[in-house]
């Protein structure tokens, strides 16, 4: 019996999208000798192909969406936002909704951990699943990060989970009793897809609802609110750290991260590059204790992890100039982040489809750092209209064209540095083709 009292066997299932979240759900329903319908707003989805030879008689609907006669529970994707005139229908008639993640909290046997927050939530998911390796545990992490929750439960069974959780995924899920829930930062994203800012933010915090243990950032007032109940609570945050909290302590010229007083590595030992990267750590760590990991072995895998593809990554100096591609600066906060790592004059490649957020604030972290801005995609007009008052900007049709600018605008010793602030799905795949475009684009400079 679930978390409502009914047998999961009982249910009549309609599965709303087919992207690898709807698969992971057709595989998990089959293996579970479950009914299922299944219904796509794309009239060509990219799991169609794989369902149909999984699961050959499974009863799809695709194109425009309805709500089939005798169901009574629709399991949904992420990417479908509460408008979808079916959800909406479904809402009416009290039929349950539920995401992958609330299925998965029902039937996980091994204690889990959840990370999210608008930025660094794949940085900290990765980090915690290292650290868990070092501290001898079999340790399984998947999630909004990669591989689908679901698809984790047909492994053998590890002594933890780590899930990377977003917004969309928080919203539909009720039963979430992790063992430590990370709130990373709240800033505005995704507001194509929440009605509002309120609605975003609340979805964020729905993750302490029934955490037996908390990590906040103590610069989150309504964070520091929602989890007075804890018990086991830890914050992080870039000040100076009171005794059991994690922060940053300087100590002869040199930064580190501290718990307490305690020092506990340079910065500067630190593989990942960044300061946004010290504040991930400082999380990661707190998350750790909270799982009864050793400090030492901790540290260890900080000192070696170099951070993952398309976050600060450093791609190539040429003509001594640096290039970093953090394409997966998907939002206007990860920009403002990824602008302040950097020490140096910055040519700023930005552009794509923009989620509702407000550039200003870009515009305000480049006064005095900003050479030239080179942007492209559907909202480079929005981002200019911030940038122009800082510094005269650039339009590019490409990627290819948008480097041969910025290697042209670069002067010795500046940073090309593409952190778009937008999501990259009006000109490439994902942010991960956009980030490989870069790279390809910058190896094709000259020397
Ligand atoms: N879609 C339709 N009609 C449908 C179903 C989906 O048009 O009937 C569209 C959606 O609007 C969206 C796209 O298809 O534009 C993909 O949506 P999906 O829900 O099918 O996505 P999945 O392939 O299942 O991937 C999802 C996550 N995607 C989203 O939340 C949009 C993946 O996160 C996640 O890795 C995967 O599940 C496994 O858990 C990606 C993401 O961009 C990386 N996440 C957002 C972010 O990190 O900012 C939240
Ligand atoms: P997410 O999974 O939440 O998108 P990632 O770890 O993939 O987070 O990082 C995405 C981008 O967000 C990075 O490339 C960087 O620009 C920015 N970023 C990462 N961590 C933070 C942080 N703690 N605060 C602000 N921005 C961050």
């Amino acid at each position: 019996m679930n978390a409502i009292g009914k047998s999961n066997t009982a249910y009549k299932n309609l599965v709303v999208g087919l992207g690898v979240t709807g698969l992971s759900i057709a595989r998990y329903l089959r293996r579970s000798g479950m009914d299922a319908k299944f219904a796509d707003s794309r009239d060509n989805p990219p799991g169609i192909d794989e369902l149909r030879s999984t699961w050959p008689d499974a009863e799809v609907a695709l194109g425009v969406m309805r709500l089939p006669d005798n169901v009574d529970r629709i399991i949904v994707s992420p990417g479908v936002a509460d408008n979808e005139p079916l959800l909406k229908k479904a809402r009416r008639a009290r039929i349950e909704i539920v995401s992958d993640i609330e299925l998965f909290a029902r039937e996980a046997a091994a204690p889990f951990a959840a990370v999210t927050g608008s930025n660094g939530k794949s940085t900290v998911t990765t980090l915690l699943y290292h650290m868990a390796r070092a501290a001898g545990k079999e340790t399984l992490a998947g999630g909004n990060l990669g591989e689908p929750a679901l698809d984790l439960l047909d492994r053998p069974q590890p002594d933890l989970f780590v899930l990377e959780l977003s917004s969309f995924q928080l919203q539909r899920t009720q039963s979430l009793p992790v063992a430590v829930a990370v709130l990373l930062n709240v800033s505005p994203d995704h507001l194509d897809w929440h009605t509002s800012e309120r609605e975003y933010r609340n979805a964020k915090y729905r993750v302490f609802r029934e955490a037996r243990a908390a990590v906040i950032n103590r610069a989150d007032k309504r964070a520091i609110k929602e989890t007075r109940r804890f018990e086991r609570l830890i914050s992080f945050g870039l000040d100076e750290p009171a005794d059991g909290q994690y922060g940053l302590r300087q100590d002869g010229g040199i930064s580190y991260l501290a718990r307490g007083n305690t020092l506990l590595i340079a910065t500067a030992d630190i593989a990942m590059y960044g300061r946004h990267n010290h504040a991930n750590a400082l999380a990661a760590l707190a998350a750790g204790e909270l799982l009864g990991f050793e400090a030492s072995s901790m540290l260890q895998v900080l000192s070696e992890f170099p951070g993952l593809p398309h976050r600060m990554q450093f791609v190539a100096r040429k003509g001594s100039v640096n290039y970093i591609n953090d394409s997966k600066a998907t939002n206007v906060a990860a920009a403002v982040a990824s602008v302040d790592s950097v020490a140096s004059m910055i040519v700023l490649l930005a552009g794509g489809l923009g989620k509702g957020g407000e550039f200003g604030e870009l515009a305000a972290a480049l006064e005095n750092k900003l050479r030239a801005a080179v942007l492209f995609g559907t909202d480079a007009g929005k981002i200019a209209a911030a940038l122009d008052t800082v510094m005269p900007v650039y339009f590019a049709t490409d990627m290819v064209d948008a480097v041969q600018q910025a290697a042209a605008y670069a002067e010795s010793d500046d940073t090309v540095l593409l952190a778009p602030a937008c999501a990259s799905f009006d000109q490439f795949a994902n942010y991960g083709a956009r980030g490989d475009a870069f790279q390809l684009a910058v190896e094709a400079l000259p020397r």
